[in-house]
């Protein structure tokens, strides 16, 4: 069967873009597929996202944090600063939602939410999150790669980190008021790490879509790195040639850093990383060395040791 390539989702094949990218042509095939059917179809998240099949391939050895432990202890600096700020959150409204695609990519476009979920191919994977406060759980999540959205946006050459943003909404959001931080809260990685396999767009948890408490209805999450790296509720995700400056990098340079890899052995300035309490447990546990995913990602970091990775 003859299939015409439409031109815009062709992707150049240059050195500077990572190989998982350049390559992946069926992928953005198939991502352009989906948004040609996506016009026909309903809402369908909460089914997409509960018949997601679990990917074999990234097992936490742990066992998986009661749902009612991972839902109602959360870090959402937008609701307070308190652990409890699931009830607050409770107020941000999940639909309509858009994501804005942007940047260096050659086909930027905003994303309905529902648009985006039967565009990409979802999956649920069973991920450790390890906060930079040493605590740690393990949620079977709902998503897809970053890599397959990227793939799809199409990364110019120039295109060297990605920046996420979360949404800033002051209406729900009592947290805005506390002026002193830098709204809205921003994240960033390299577009190498982006198209590591590893980094994951998050709509659900535990068969359900992703409640607003812990990043509902988007979030990113890379494992292998601290949790404040994953920013929730994502507005915009935008491809940049210079380091995005993240939020708590801006807060506290010397404690946050841009990398924020796990590693037992650089503590926090003011607390170990050698260990880390299990949500919901009276366990504490030795922390791995990121995270427990060096086989996938420990390569992305070659070349780099003058960095500051741990941090
Ligand atoms: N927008 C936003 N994203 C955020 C945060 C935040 O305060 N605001 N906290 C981060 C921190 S410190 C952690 S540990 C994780 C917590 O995710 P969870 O609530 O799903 O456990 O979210 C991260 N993403
Ligand atoms: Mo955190």
């Amino acid at each position: 069967m003859l299939i015409r390539i439409p031109r815009g989702w062709e992707l150049p094949e240059r050195a500077a873009t990572p190989e998982p990218l350049v390559f992946g042509r069926r992928a953005a095939l198939q991502a352009a597929a989906g948004l040609a059917v996506a016009g026909l179809a309903g809402p369908a998240a909460a089914q997409e996202i509960g018949g997601a099949a679990r990917n074999p391939r990234y097992l936490p050895g742990r066992d998986i944090t009661a749902e009612k432990d991972a839902t109602t202890y959360n870090n959402y600096y937008e609701f307070g600063t308190d652990k409890g700020v699931y009830r607050s959150a409770q107020k941000l409204p999940l639909r309509p939602w858009v994501v804005k695609i942007d940047g260096l990519v050659s086909q930027p476009r905003d994303y309905g939410l529902d648009d985006l979920l039967r565009a990409m191919p979802i999956e649920e994977r069973v991920y450790r999150l390890r906060c930079v406060e040493a605590w740690s759980m393990v949620v079977p999540w709902t998503g897809f790669p970053l890599a397959a959205l990227l793939k799809a946006a199409g990364p110019k050459p120039e295109a060297r980190y990605v920046r996420f943003e979360s949404a800033a909404l002051p209406a729900v959001m009592p947290g805005l008021r506390q002026s002193w931080y830098p709204w809205p809260y921003v994240e960033g990685c390299t577009l190498e790490e982006a198209a590591n396999d590893l980094s994951f767009l998050v709509v659900g948890a535990y068969g359900k879509p992703l409640p607003p408490q812990n990043g509902g209805p988007l979030r990113i999450h890379q494992p292998w790195k601290y949790g404040f790296k994953g920013g929730k509720s994502l507005v915009r995700i935008s491809l940049v040639a210079e380091r995005p400056t993240s939020f708590w990098e801006a807060i506290q340079p010397s404690e946050y850093g841009f990398w924020a890899n796990v590693n037992p052995e650089v503590p926090h300035p003011r607390w170990s990383q050698a260990s880390e309490r299990v949500l919901g447990t009276g366990e504490r546990i030795p922390t791995q060395l990121f995270n427990g995913y060096g086989e996938f990602v420990a390569g992305l970091y070659a070349g780099l040791q003058k960095e500051r990775l741990w941090t």
